[in-house]
C-alpha cells in the first residue's frame, strides 16, 4: 500500500506535486502500486502512469474524437496520458472487406469535402511511410482492416499523433481512403506521397472532448 506518497498532475507541461492527505488518497484508491489505475480527485482526471515506494506520478488524460463522414460513416476516439502515445479507437462501417489507408492529414478544413484536408500532416518534412517505419509523415497511420461486412473495429497506438503541444493533432482530420496504403513502398509514382490509397472516403476533424 502506498499510502502517503506523491501524485503529480501534468497539465500540459506543468506539473504539480501533491503531498499529505490528497497523495494519500491517491495512493489507497490505486492500491498497492497503482500503475495504470485511474483517478478522480475532484473533476479532474488523472491517470497513475508510474509508482514505486509510495511515489505515484499521475498524468492528465486528454481525449478527442472524430466523426468521419463521407461515402463511409466512423467515429475515432482518441486518448493521450500526458506526453505518452496515443491510443486510436477507429469504428467505421460501410467499407469494402480489406486493407484501406488511414491517415491523418494535415487541415481540419471540409469545405470542399475531405479534399481540403490537405496533405497527411508532416511537420518534419519527411516522405511517406508506414506507422512502423523511422521515416514516415506523422500522420502515416498505415492500414485499417475491414471485416467481410466492411466494419472496421481497431485500436492504434502511435507515438507521432499529439493531442496537445506543438505538433498536436487537435483540428486536423481523419481520413479513411478507397485503397490499401502501400507504406511507400508500392513503387507508384504515388507512393512516396500518399501510398497510392486512392480515394478520400470519409473524414472529420479532430476535436477536443470531454
Ligand atoms: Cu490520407
Ligand atoms: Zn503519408
Amino acid at each position: 500500500m502506498a499510502i502517503g506518497g506523491i501524485c503529480v498532475e501534468a497539465p500540459l507541461a506543468r506539473f504539480r506535486v501533491y503531498g499529505g492527505e490528497r497523495a494519500a488518497a491517491a495512493a489507497r484508491l490505486g492500491r498497492s502500486a497503482f500503475a495504470g489505475a485511474r483517478i478522480a480527485p475532484g473533476r479532474r482526471q488523472l491517470h497513475c502512469i508510474r509508482a514505486a515506494r509510495g511515489i505515484g506520478i499521475t498524468a492528465e488524460l486528454k481525449k478527442a474524437v472524430a466523426v468521419l463522414k463521407g461515402s463511409v460513416d466512423g467515429v475515432v476516439n482518441l486518448e493521450q496520458d500526458g506526453d505518452g502515445p496515443t491510443t486510436v479507437k477507429v469504428k467505421i462501417s460501410g467499407l469494402t472487406p480489406g486493407k484501406h489507408g488511414f491517415h491523418l492529414h494535415e487541415f481540419g478544413d471540409t469545405t470542399n469535402g475531405c479534399l481540403s484536408t490537405g496533405a497527411h500532416f508532416n511537420p518534419e518534412n519527411k516522405t511517406h511511410g508506414g506507422p512502423n517505419d523511422s521515416v514516415r509523415h506523422a500522420g502515416d497511420l498505415g492500414n485499417v482492416v475491414a471485416d467481410d461486412k466492411g466494419n472496421v473495429d481497431e485500436v492504434i497506438v502511435d507515438s507521432q499523433i499529439p493531442l496537445s503541444g506543438v505538433n498536436s493533432v487537435i483540428g486536423r482530420a481523419l481520413v479513411i481512403h478507397e485503397l490499401e496504403d502501400d507504406l511507400g513502398k508500392g513503387g507508384h509514382e504515388l507512393s512516396p506521397t500518399t501510398g497510392n490509397a486512392g480515394g478520400r472516403l470519409a473524414c472529420g476533424v479532430v476535436g477536443l472532448t470531454p
